[in-house]
């Protein structure tokens, strides 16, 4: 990690340098694939440093932010990636869902998240032929946005339990700019996870799918630490659905825009579910793209501190 980073926040707080972990690259298991499956199994995540194709991974970074740019989220040259700290998009874009989607839906981006690279390496992550979903999870988060701690499971597994989020910097996320954190251990925090099985989140409104919105009080409470990385274009993290996570705070001194991208990837063979596959998916609770954070004017930052 960037030791010119200084400190690393979540939600406002700092985090004690102790409580930060490297999470260790694994991607020289994609060699052996039988023991990259041994490794998920066995921790629920696996960082692959360097396994998708860097110019791809830009091409989408410059296509997405000339679209930010486009409404005035982000100052010439766009691919710098710095917020102006307003935005045109309710003016310009009538349906934020629709302008998302057709952000979502650009040639570039579908190059990295649906393409054949990560589809191969997916494949070998399941030893089967895979697919990855349609609706992503697109996320610019200008300075200020964080995401809060969560599991993925009320979400994706309707309809198979067969699932991996893959966590995709569409560019460089350094730890300044708030990359994903895996929560260490999280898989047997059973008190939690005992209030949260058969949780479907969008059939159940009587729970919340974010644990805490209070990461480092959090993590003190249970002596754990968060695993993250200075991650970089071509990186991927691989996590399960039993994995708590969210992330660091944007605290870019540039004012750079985080970019990343989340999909889900399952066995071909297992059911799809209908909510996320297809031309025009209506996402976890139907709204289509317009549900997600993403798809807020950057001026508004999801879970500003
Ligand atoms: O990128 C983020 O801030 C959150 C991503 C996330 O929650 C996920 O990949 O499941």
């Amino acid at each position: 990690m960037n030791p010119e980073t200084g400190d690393c926040r979540a939600f406002g707080s700092t985090v004690p340098p102790e409580m930060v972990g490297e999470l260790p690259d694994v991607s020289a298991l994609l060699a052996t694939p039988e023991r990259l499956r041994e490794r998920l199994a066995t921790h629920g995540h696996a960082f692959l440093k360097g396994v998708l194709d860097e110019d791809e991974v830009m091409a989408a970074r410059h296509a997405v932010f000339e679209r930010l740019h486009e409404v005035g989220e982000l100052r010439a040259p766009s691919r710098e990636g710095i917020a102006t700290g307003t935005s045109r998009r309710r003016e310009l874009a009538s349906d934020l869902g629709e302008f998302w989607k057709s952000v979502v839906d650009l040639p570039a981006l579908r190059q990295v998240t649906n393409g054949p690279g990560l589809g191969r390496v997916m494949e070998a992550v399941w030893g089967e032929p895979a697919c990855g979903m349609d609706y992503l999870f697109l996320r610019a988060g200008a300075p200020g946005s964080a995401t809060g701690l969560h599991y993925d499971f009320p979400f994706f597994t309707r309809t198979t339990p067969r699932m991996y989020t893959v966590w995709i910097p569409i560019g460089p996320v350094p730890v300044v700019e708030g990359p994903l954190m895996v929560v260490e251990g999280s898989r047997g925090f059973d008190d939690i996870l005992e209030h949260l099985r058969g949780f479907d989140i969008a059939l159940d409104d009587t729970r919340k799918a974010e644990v805490s919105h209070d990461p480092v009080a959090f993590a003190l409470e249970r002596g754990c630490r968060f695993l993250t990385a200075d991650f970089e274009a071509g990186d991927i993290l691989v996590f399960d659905m039993f994995t708590l996570h969210g992330s660091l705070d944007n605290q870019s001194p540039a004012g750079r825009v985080r970019l990343s991208c989340d999909v889900r990837y399952q066995p071909a063979s297992d059911p799809l579910d209908p909510r996320y596959f297809g031309p025009d998916p209506g996402g976890t609770f139907g709204g289509g793209y317009g549900e997600l954070n993403g798809a807020k004017p950057l001026d508004e930052p999801w879970h500003r501190r």
